[in-house]
């Protein structure tokens, strides 16, 4: 059955790995499934026909058959429960794994996402010279806390998992404000998961939505 997603016709960063449809091609590219991708601008996005699956009108969305999803944590342990290569047999393993997976979007990845809303998003208000600092520091204190478990470990309980997948690719997002290099066993991880076969064709696949020339005319 076709898998499709949907992803950014024109992302922010020019498809450089940081829009969310990223951890889902590489997922896909770990377990080896082919998908093809509907890509989407700001305004088709809000319309009804993109809402209907994602409720809140964002990218990426899952389609496989009857089966439509949305939520990158939801669509990548999809995958992994359906295909091998990304959750361990042993059951403890598994559920420690699903535990990372959960760890990434719930407890680092919205002290990630309020950094880039402080500086994108808030950037000229008069608040940011207070508020800033506040959540760098909430970002190294969870940061830090990540670094201290993961220590010498290449990845956080055992074999790659989809855990892994799911940390690195909201670590990602930290590494232009410079934090992630602060923590050096941090910055080697998510260099372990770029380094991965598997990310670099799903790195190549998103860029090459910008580079090659699939754009449609920009909307009037
Ligand atoms: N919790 C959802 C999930 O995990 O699926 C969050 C999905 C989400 O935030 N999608 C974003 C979106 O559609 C794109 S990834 N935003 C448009 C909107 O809300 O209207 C966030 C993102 C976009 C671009 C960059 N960048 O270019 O640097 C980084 C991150």
């Amino acid at each position: 059955m076709t898998i499709t997603i949907t992803a950014f016709e024109r992302s922010p960063d020019g498809g450089r790995g940081l829009a969310r449809d990223m951890r889902v091609r590489w997922a896909l590219e770990e377990v080896g499934q082919p998908y093809e991708v509907r890509l989407l601008s700001f305004r088709a996005m809000k319309e009804p026909a993109h809402v209907a699956i994602q409720p809140f009108g964002q990218i990426p969305t899952y389609e496989e058959g009857a089966l439509a999803l949305f939520e990158t944590g939801a669509i990548v342990f999809h995958l992994a429960a359906n295909h091998a290569g990304l959750l361990p047999d042993d059951a403890h393993a598994r559920a420690r794994a699903i535990t990372w997976m959960f760890a990434a979007v719930s407890s680092v990845e919205p002290v990630i996402h309020e950094l880039a809303t402080a500086k994108l998003l808030e950037g000229d208000k008069p608040w940011k010279k207070d508020r800033l600092p506040l959540v760098e520091e909430r970002v190294r204190d969870r940061a830090k806390q990540l670094s201290v478990r993961l220590g010498k470990a290449d990845w956080l309980d055992g074999a790659f998992s989809a855990g892994d997948l799911m940390m690195a690719s909201v670590l990602l997002r930290l590494r232009v404000s410079g934090i992630l290099d602060e923590f050096p066993n941090l910055a080697a991880y998510v260099a372990r998961g770029e380094a991965r076969p598997a990310y670099k064709r799903a790195f190549a696949a998103q860029l090459a939505v910008h580079t090659s020339g699939q754009l449609s005319p920009p909307a009037t």
